[in-house]
Order: C-alpha cells, then sequence, then structure tokens
C-alpha cells in the first residue's frame, strides 16, 4: 500500500508540552482541539485555530473541579482521552475520568471558549477514550476501549465496545457490543468513528501508548459495523524506527485547510535519549488509496520563533490565563492574588494534604530548551520553583530565612523515589531570583552514550551575579523514568508556610 511522501505544512509539535490523546473538530472553518490533563486543573484543554499553523489556547472545559471529580485520584490517573465533536449546534466533548468517581462523562457547550455544561455521567460506559458519533439518523453512539478500571485495578479488557446512548438521560440503550479491536497488538484503544464515501471508518490506537504505539483502521457498511481491517495495518507506528518523533499513536481525522486530509495524533521527542516534555500533540497528512487512509510518518517541525511569557501578578485575573495548571484544584484555590499588589502568594497547607494538594501553580514546559524564573520572598516559609512530574518525580529550588542570621538559605533538590540529592547556597538577600534552564545534550556525544537534557538550577542575588547550584541529567525526569501520562510542568511551589513571588517567566527556544 503506497505510504505518501507528503509533507504536512505545518508546525510540529502541533500543540507542544503535555497535550496527549487529541482529538480535532472542524465547525464553520474553525477548528477546535481537546487533549488529556489527568490529575490537573483545569482540564481538558481547548485550542483554537483559524488555519491549524496557529493555535490558542482558549480555555478548558472543566474549570471547576466539581465537573471532573478528581479531588483524590492518584497521579496520572483522573481525566484521561477526550473526543471533540460537533452536532446540532452543539459542541461535545465526552471523556473517561479514569480511577475516579464520575466515569464517563459528556459535557456540552454553545462556545468552545466556554462555559461548558457540569458534565452528564453516562452510565453503563465501563471502559476509557470514549468516541462520541451519530448515525444516519441522528441516533448517538459511544464506541470506547474495554478497558475496566476499578480505582487502579484492571477488571476487564473487553477490546473496542459499543453501545447507542441516550445523551440527555445519561445511560447506554443497550448492552455493549464487541467491535473489531486491531491487528492483535496490545490494548486496543482510543477509537474514533468516521463516515465517508459509503463506508464507516474505525480507526484505533493499538501496541500501548509508548514506544510500541501504532495506528489501525477497519471499515464497515454501517455504524455498527461489521468492520473489517486495512490489509496494511498498523497504518503508522514509530516503533523499531530512529524517527525523531517516538510512540506515535491516538489519531483522530480531520479535513485540513486546503481540503487535505490529517491525523492529529500523540507523539514523543527526545532530548538525548529521553523525552522530559511528555507526549505531545502531532499531526500528519493522510492520503487514500483503495479507500483507506494512509498516513504519513509524522515529521518533527518545531516552531521557529522563540516563546516568552512574563506575569507580574498585577492583574487581579492573572491566574485566568487557561495555561496555568494546579494539582487536583484549580489555580485560583491553590494561590491568592489578592495579599499584596503585583505578588502571587502560596501556603503550604503543612496538614498532610501537600502531597495531594500541593501549593503549586505551574504551566506545560513546551520547550527542549527553556528557562522558567520568578523572584522569590520566602517570608516565613520556604518554597520557590518545582519541576513537577509528579509528587515523587520533581526538582525543586527553594529559599528560605538561612539559619546562620540574615539573608536567605537557597537550596536545590532533586527528588525521584527512594533517592534525594540536594545543594545549598547563602545570599545575604531578603529576596532572589531563582532560575531552572532546560537545555538538550551537548552535540557529540555517541548514540548508544545515553543521556537526557540538562537540568541547571541556579539563583541570581541583588547584584544580578547568577550561581550554578545544581546541573542534572535530566533522564529521571522525562517520561522514559517518570509516570508516562504526563510530562513536565514547573511553576511556584511552597513547601513550607507562606511564600511570595512576582515576575514569572517562561522563555522556551526552539531546538536549533
Ligand atoms: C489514554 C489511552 C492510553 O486514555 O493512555 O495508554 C491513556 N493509552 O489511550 C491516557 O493517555
Amino acid at each position: 500500500m503506497p505510504v505518501p511522501d507528503e509533507r504536512t505544512a505545518y508546525p510540529n509539535p502541533l500543540i507542544p508540552g503535555f497535550n496527549p490523546d487529541p482529538s480535532c473538530v472542524l465547525v464553520d472553518g474553525t477548528y477546535y482541539l481537546v487533549t488529556s490533563t489527568f490529575e490537573y486543573l483545569p482540564a481538558l484543554p481547548v485550542y483554537r485555530s483559524a488555519d491549524f499553523v496557529t493555535w490558542e489556547h482558549i480555555g478548558n472545559v472543566a474549570v471547576r473541579g466539581e465537573q471532573v471529580g478528581i479531588a483524590d485520584v492518584p497521579s496520572a490517573g483522573g481525566v484521561w482521552a477526550p473526543t471533540i465533536r460537533h452536532h446540532d449546534g452543539l459542541f461535545h466533548v465526552i471523556v473517561s475520568v479514569a480511577t475516579g468517581p464520575r466515569g464517563c462523562l459528556v459535557f456540552t457547550a454553545t462556545d468552545p471558549a466556554g462555559p461548558w455544561s457540569e458534565g452528564t455521567v453516562i452510565d453503563g460506559v465501563h471502559g476509557i477514550d470514549p468516541d462520541l458519533a451519530w448515525d444516519e439518523t441522528g441516533r448517538p453512539y459511544v464506541t470506547y476501549s474495554g478497558l475496566h478500571l476499578n480505582g487502579t485495578t484492571v477488571v476487564a479488557n473487553r477490546g473496542i465496545l459499543q453501545a447507542r446512548v441516550d445523551l440527555a438521560a445519561g445511560r447506554v440503550l443497550e448492552e455493549p457490543r464487541q467491535l473489531w479491536s486491531g491487528t492483535g497488538l496490545v490494548a486496543p484503544e482510543a477509537p474514533h468513528l468516521y463516515a465517508r464515501d459509503g463506508h464507516w471508518y474505525l480507526l484505533i490506537a493499538e501496541g500501548g501508548t509508548e514506544s510500541g504505539h501504532a495506528v489501525s483502521v477497519a471499515r464497515g457498511p454501517s455504524i455498527e459495523g461489521p468492520f473489517e481491517g486495512a490489509p496494511h495495518n498498523p497504518l503508522l507506528s514509530a516503533s523499531g524506527t530512529d524517527r525523531p518523533v517516538q510512540c506515535t499513536g491516538h489519531g483522530d481525522l480531520v479535513l485540513g485547510p486546503h481540503g487535505e486530509d490529517l491525523m492529529v495524533l500523540l507523539g514523543t521527542r527526545r532530548a538525548g535519549r529521553f523525552s522530559p516534555l511528555g507526549r505531545e500533540t502531532y499531526v500528519t497528512g493522510v492520503r487514500w488509496s483503495d479507500g483507506w487512509p494512509c498516513p504519513a510518518p509524522v515529521e518533527l517541525a518545531p516552531r521557529p520563533e522563540p516563546l516568552h511569557e512574563h506575569f507580574t501578578f498585577t492583574d487581579p485575573a492573572a491566574l485566568a490565563d487557561p495555561g496555568w495548571l494546579a494539582v487536583r484544584r484549580t489555580p485560583g484555590e491553590a494561590a491568592s492574588l489578592t495579599g499584596r499588589p503585583g505578588t502571587l502568594t502560596l501556603t503550604a497547607a503543612g496538614d498532610g494534604s501537600d502531597t495531594l494538594r500541593p501549593a503549586f501553580v505551574g504551566r506545560r514546559q513546551r520547550h527542549l530548551d527553556s528557562v522558567v524564573e520568578a523572584r522569590v520572598e520566602p517570608a516565613a516559609g520556604r518554597g520557590g520553583l518545582c519541576l513537577r512530574f509528579d509528587e515523587e518525580f520533581a526538582v525543586v529550588l527553594l529559599a528560605e530565612r538561612s539559619p546562620i542570621g540574615g539573608g536567605l538559605r537557597v537550596t536545590a533538590r532533586a527528588d525521584v523515589p527512594t533517592m534525594t540529592q540536594s545543594w545549598s547556597t547563602d545570599v545575604p538577600d531578603d529576596r532572589v531570583l531563582l532560575r531552572i534552564t532546560t537545555r538538550t545534550p551537548p552535540p557529540g556525544r555517541a548514540p548508544w552514550l545515553s543521556s537526557g537534557d540538562r537540568i541547571r538550577l541556579s539563583v541570581v542575588d541583588a547584584t544580578g551575579a547568577e550561581s550554578h547550584l545544581a546541573e542534572l541529567d535530566g533522564r529521571l525526569w522525562s517520561v522514559e523514568s517518570a509516570p508516562f501520562f504526563t510530562g513536565r510542568v514547573t511553576g511556584m511551589y511552597a513547601e513550607d508556610g507562606t511564600v511570595h513571588f512576582t515576575d514569572f517567566r517562561y522563555h522556551g527556544e526552539p531546538r536549533t
């Protein structure tokens, strides 16, 4: 089957930073795309584009914890793979809250920037990666992976399942039936249904979301099948290759702005031999041959322009920027902007709840070469910057009153399960600029000398002198070592007491 050599004219990653499991819909010439967010809030970012090149983060589906109910989910549990669709003038996002009490949910909105509904639970859908499609008569179907989880325990994996649903009543209308479930690779999931040229196509992921990830397709005469697999399955996989974008899978098809067919999907990119940003959203071109989709291999084409973000917190609505993330609660619940003008304040609870709900607000690391910095005044507390994968895999840079008299003690600390290491220095100031810099590893290293990116932890004193406390190999804070589902989120953090922050900056450089 011919594999097209088409190169998409779009930046890749399309949506950088941890944005896995993308789903995209075209409505009246505008694209809307949603991705997974796990234990973070707000959940389910909505990105918008008119040309598939420039994407704007216009809001989030779940801006209140109650919508998704993830207050107690384990890290990397929570809000998994959504699907966004539009029907009868209404946007729908269907998603599974894995390991959480709400299960399968459908949110609706007339404006994808929000507000979205509170979410309707769909009883009877025991699985993940739900897709929503309407047949020719307008009847809605949910098609999903029958990976039935009870908390973090896998109860069953029944392959790709489907049932007609009553969206208003929130329930399936029949016993779910099993559909074609791939070529036999592990973890058939991420189903999406499309009607085209008299066929119904069932696109799925299989092989598992890591290095064996693949996209496969089947087609049949009706939305219920029966489905027959394509002769050239899997259509797309980076497994066993040294392609710059790995783990490619979890695709969703959409008509491109030039009338071409496109597939958005997840992928990872490496700094050295490790992938620090997590699974990002990519795009590839799709040609059709003999009535079958043929996606091109995914090309890496990072945006050439740098990105600068500077938050002064003078605007009381600063945390309303949709790119802020907090853990199992919203940024507005985790941080305060009402204490001192131009200052964000974080207060650690200190009652043991900080593990699940840390005093932390951060932003996705979206570039392999990045700088995050903030001016920190620890007052009577201890805090600073945190590069987070989860509560066990984190790198922190903290300031606190020095125990040896005036000034501050600044400590860099590298945490992974069962191991921690720290470095400290004292500065004669009562506030400091803390800086975390990430850089791709130096060129010229032999490919078998695997390494991660470099994470440099620095403090800049009142004279502007920068002291490097530590430089780490970032492999342990990459998806090959840390929890695979998310990615680095770096931001402001209070570990003890109250800490004040001003001038948060994120700078990202395209990898040259
Ligand atoms: C997603 C599923 C998966 O629901 O991971 O490993 C889950 N495969 O497609 C979270 O991304």
